[in-house]
């Protein structure tokens, strides 16, 4: 079946954005916005997978939802909402519970990597999260996913869930009037441009996180000018000057990071960044770098800023968007309980 191209992606709520967010994904995000049908969500449900502090989490939800739209989301055009409002999230996320596969998920590295030495002490909900990935894409039939580098496994496990599920109901997928027997298209991941991988600004082996406890290692969406230039000019670099072509950035993590992430903050390639630094040292490149960094993502935490103060057109923006994501993913879901074979209410 040839599905309509429709995108899905979200965030978790579990800090602040920053600059890894913001360019590995949500560039793409406002990108697509311009030429697609786009659903962002705020994924709240994933946030639980690890405990939050209640009072924070409601702010970090609505704190989320305030920097898409200061860095371009415009709710108007997308559905914009956080998960939890849609039940439909948790619902599908069951249905794939039961077609994914434990040996799928024991393979994700994600999981190994937050679960940690102690995996008997992570919660199910850490574990299964891939499958509720899967849900959130699938539950609205999204055929593209712009997402970081680091999510790509995850999207692969999606694809395999999506195919088991319409191999195992293949002969219902057919009854219910899809001749081809797809009813769910395979996802594909939009993972593009020169900063997909955003590392640590205090280690370049280490992806930029949320939960990195330093400070230092990120610049936030929420950011000021001077912590911005600040963290920059701190940024861990070697001592040699910056190579003219590509080739000279193997073995520079740091170097790497730091051209990728001018590059991409100035819509350009690396290549175009190396051609006009080249041959010069990181104190004439870190002030350049600092100043693009503070003229793209100072306004996006000012406009946070003051959207933030009105947390309750915040709740209304969520709640039209949730309404929105209703309608699309209700229909679809009633479709799966037919498929599966369960009795869905009557009204
Ligand atoms: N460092 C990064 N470089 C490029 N893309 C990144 N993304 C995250 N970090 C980078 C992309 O941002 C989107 C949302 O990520 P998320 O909030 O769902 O969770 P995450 O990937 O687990 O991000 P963090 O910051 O590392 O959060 P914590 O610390 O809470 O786990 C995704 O598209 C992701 O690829």
């Amino acid at each position: 079946m040839k599905f309509k191209e429709r995108v899905f992606s979200g965030m978790q709520p579990t800090g602040s954005l920053h600059l890894g967010n913001y360019l590995g994904a949500m560039l793409k995000w406002i990108d697509l916005q311009k030429t697609h049908e786009c659903i962002y969500c705020v994924v709240d449900l994933h946030a639980i997978t690890v405990w939050q502090d209640p009072a924070e989490l409601r702010q970090a939800i609505r704190q989320v939802t305030a920097a898409y739209i200061a860095a371009g989301l415009d709710p108007k055009k997308s559905v914009l909402f956080n998960q939890s409002q849609v039940s439909a999230h948790a619902e599908l996320a069951w249905v794939f519970n039961c077609v994914a596969r434990l040996g799928w998920l024991n393979r994700m590295t994600q999981f190994k990597e937050k679960a940690g030495k102690d995996r008997e002490a992570a919660s199910v909900g850490l574990y299964a999260y891939p499958n509720l990935m899967a849900a959130d894409i699938l539950a609205y039939r999204a055929t593209h996913v712009p997402v970081g580098e680091d999510q790509k496994q995850h999207l692969e496990l999606s694809r395999d869930i999506a195919q088991k599920f319409n191999n195992d109901f293949s002969d219902a997928i057919r009854s219910a009037g899809y001749d081809d027997g797809e009813f769910f298209p395979l996802p594909e991941p939009v993972i593009v441009g020169p900063a997909t991988r955003v590392m640590s600004l205090r280690d370049g082996s280490r992806k930029m996180s949320k939960s990195e406890p330093s400070d230092l290692s990120r610049v936030n969406l929420t950011d000021d000018t001077d912590l911005i230039a600040k963290k920059i000019r701190k940024a861990k670099t070697d001592p040699e000057a910056l190579p003219s072509e590509i080739e000279g950035l193997s073995g520079r993590p740091e170097a790497e990071n730091l051209v990728g992430i001018y590059a991409a903050l100035s819509g350009t390639a690396k290549s175009d960044v190396l051609s006009e630094f080249g041959g010069r040292q990181f104190s004439e490149f870190k002030p350049a770098l600092a100043d693009l960094c503070v003229e793209r993502i100072g306004p996006i935490a000012d406009e946070t800023r003051r959207l933030m103060a009105d947390p309750a057109e915040i709740d209304r923006v969520l709640a039209d968007g949730a309404g929105r994501a209703h309608n699309i993913a209700d229909p679809i879901l009633g479709e799966v309980k037919d498929i599966v074979g369960l009795i869905r209410s009557a009204s």
